[in-house]
């Protein structure tokens, strides 16, 4: 299939973005007028549900997933998956809705998304990347997320925590994700992981990733502490399988 033939849904999980949204979803209709896209929003008190609903019932490529309540960025997601992988999507792609991923980058995303590519990163921290308004303890962060997971995970992958990037529906199929509990960003690793521990191929792709300009973060520090106690156990997880694995590996040889 080539990439143009392919259906491909953007998701967009939305918890107040009134006034962050239209302009996301402007900038993509325009630029990847292919695209369908699906809102996945939580009851947002300001009303982005009902304006993305409004927006829906005129556009035929605009859905909305209206869902009870906030329960985080990783159920959203799993909610968004679980509807375009039931519709036979092709490709599903994550993006922010505050303006922090740029619809012109989009292309990018799916051309590196050749056969036998399994996930497509759009990254902040390979050479061609960049972050744009972010203060310096955002930066560090972020790097410093990145560094831990790649040394308790040994993931060869320099963003982890990116939400930009495109999956093909088969990697989405093969993967466990009634086993996900991850809620915050820590998702985003989750899935690198899984996919990381299946064998399957990750390209990154540099990306600017611009500071949202209207509404508000929703992190805080319950994300990144959870980030911190998930990342730590599955390293310390991995550590033992693999530990357990050498022994049995050398038993059987004595
Ligand atoms: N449906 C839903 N969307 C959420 C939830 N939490 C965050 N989001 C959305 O997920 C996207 C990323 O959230 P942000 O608030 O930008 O969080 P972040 O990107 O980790 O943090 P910043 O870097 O500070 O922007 C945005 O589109 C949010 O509206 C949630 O609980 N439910
Ligand atoms: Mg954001």
């Amino acid at each position: 299939m080539t990439a143009s033939a392919a259906r491909v849904v953007v998701v967009i999980p939305t918890y107040n973005e009134r006034t962050s949204l239209p302009v996301t979803l402007s900038h993509l209709r325009q630029r990847v007028p292919g695209a369908d896209v699906l809102v996945v929003d939580d009851a947002s008190p300001d009303g982005t549900g009902a304006w993305a609903g409004a927006v829906a019932e005129q556009d035929p490529q605009v859905h909305v997933l209206h869902r009870a309540g906030k329960e985080g960025l990783g159920p959203a997601y799993l909610a968004g998956f679980a509807w375009a992988l039931e519709r036979g999507y092709d490709v599903l792609v994550e993006m922010d809705a505050d303006g922090s991923h740029r619809a012109e980058d989009l292309p990018a995303l799916l051309t590196a998304l050749t056969s036998g590519v399994d996930l497509v990163i759009g990254s902040r921290w390979i050479p061609g990347g960049a972050v744009q308004n972010w203060p310096a303890h955002r930066r560090w962060l972020s790097r410093s997320a990145n560094r831990y997971a790649k040394a308790a995970l040994g993931l060869g992958v320099r963003d982890a925590t990116a939400g930009f990037r495109a999956y093909p529906a088969d990697t989405l199929r093969g993967l466990d994700l009634a086993g996900v509990a991850s809620q915050g960003y820590c998702f985003q690793i989750d899935l690198t992981w899984r996919v990381h521990r299946g064998g399957g191929l990750i390209v990154e792709v540099p990306i600017t990733f611009v500071e949202r300009e209207q509404g508000t973060s929703k992190m805080d520090r319950s994300i990144v502490v959870e980030a911190l106690w998930r990342v730590t156990a599955w390293g310390v997880q991995a550590r033992i399988t693999g530990l357990r694995a050498w022994a049995q590996a050398l038993w059987r040889r004595n």
